[in-house]
């Protein structure tokens, strides 16, 4: 049995005080990834340094003792390596050309792609090292996003709107849309095993905009492919639990968790955990979900919001987490105070 909390409580058994880590906890609300990210240039060129992205996966787990180091890294690591070019404008979210022809489709170099990841794979081995000599109870999670997510920034060629042309495309040509999502399944099934390879301990999926869609293509571009996606790194790596978070799908929560094969579900902020306490199996593990603004308030709303969740959770596997990233002005004491609160829970 491993002495790792959060892959005790991945293989089903409950651990109280629950283990911890926040999704984002490496990024800007940190004075250190702020120097570091200064010293890289761009965030791409962070990503893509193995030293700089080691030392920035390294820095939570270092000020706060949280229990899981995430891969500094991005979701849309995997279809820049598949050649679709992929900037980041200072304060702008990422800019991508929008595929929306078969010839954007055809450009597509799936083949290519895991060679353009390699230094990825690097971080994830330095982390992996640095974690085993001095945090030997700190579990490495690995990374990708959903294919629906994914496909979203590839179709759009950017975020922050409704992602329209995406979930026009896969009604009007679905076939079409087929065609994407399989070219970034095939890139995204390589790179999640190349993660594994290099030492990533548990696997996540962030499909951060599952819930834009209606339930039958939540069941076809959702479910669907992540549960192709799990089934072909089971096969391959059995020992890596891997944990889904189809955000905002709300009540397709239940069939996400009975259908995808995945060891746990993440919560999202507008998730209520008492319902999902009453709907996911305990056999499932839950994380989540306190709310990012919460946790930059501090104080009272605070204590009182992570309580809440303890409360709803007790008695069951679980991993605290927030419902989605940390905000870039939350001060770092107030994760301090979380994590002071949690350790005594
Ligand atoms: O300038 C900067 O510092 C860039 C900000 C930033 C950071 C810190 C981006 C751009 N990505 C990241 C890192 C990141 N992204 C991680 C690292 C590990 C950690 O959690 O600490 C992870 C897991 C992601 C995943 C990610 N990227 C998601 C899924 C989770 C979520 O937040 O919903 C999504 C949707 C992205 C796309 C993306 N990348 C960056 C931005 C600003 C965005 C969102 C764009 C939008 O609003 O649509």
């Amino acid at each position: 049995m491993s002495a790792k909390p959060i892959l005790k409580v991945l293989s089903g058994e409950g651990v109280w005080p629950p283990p911890a880590w926040l999704m984002r906890q490496a990024g800007r609300h940190l004075p250190e990834y702020r120097a570091t990210r200064a010293q890289a240039g761009n965030f791409m060129s962070l990503c893509l340094n193995p030293e700089l992205a080691a030392e920035v996966t390294l820095q939570p787990v270092r000020r706060y003792g949280v229990d899981a180091a995430i891969l500094f890294s991005d979701i849309l690591i995997v279809p820049w390596a598949m050649g679709q070019g992929l900037t980041f404008a200072e304060g702008e979210g990422p800019r991508l050309p929008p595929i929306r022809d078969r010839a954007g489709l055809e450009a597509l170099d799936v083949a290519g792609a895991a060679a353009k990841a390699a230094p990825i794979m690097e971080t994830v081995r330095r982390v992996r090292a640095a974690l085993e000599a001095e945090h030997p109870t700190t579990t490495l999670i690995g990374f990708s996003g959903g294919l629906w997510t994914v496909a979203c920034y590839m179709i759009e060629g950017k975020g922050g709107g409704e992602f329209k042309q995406a979930r026009r495309l896969l009604h009007q040509d679905p076939a079409f849309f087929g065609e994407i999502l399989a070219k970034l399944e095939a890139a995204t099934l390589a790179y999640l095993l190349a993660q594994a390879e290099a030492g990533a301990e548990v696997l996540m999926i962030f499909d951060s905009w599952a819930g834009q869609l209606p339930p039958s293509a939540f069941r076809k571009w959702v479910i669907e492919p992540t549960a192709r996606l799990r089934a072909a790194l089971k096969a391959a790596r059995p020992d890596i639990p891997v944990i889904g978070f189809p955000r905002l799908a709300g009540p397709m929560l239940v069939e996400y968790a009975a259908s995808t094969g995945v060891q746990a579900v993440a919560m999202d902020t507008a998730m209520d955990p008492v319902w999902a306490a009453a709907h996911i199996p305990a056999s499932l593990a839950l994380q989540g979900n306190l709310d990012p603004e919460a946790l930059l308030a501090g104080g009272e709303a605070l204590q009182r919001e992570a309580q809440g969740i303890l409360a709803a959770m007790k008695g069951r596997p679980f991993i605290f987490n927030l419902g989605h990233g940390v905000e870039q002005p939350t001060p770092p004491e107030h994760v301090s105070a979380l994590m002071r609160l949690l350790r005594t829970a």
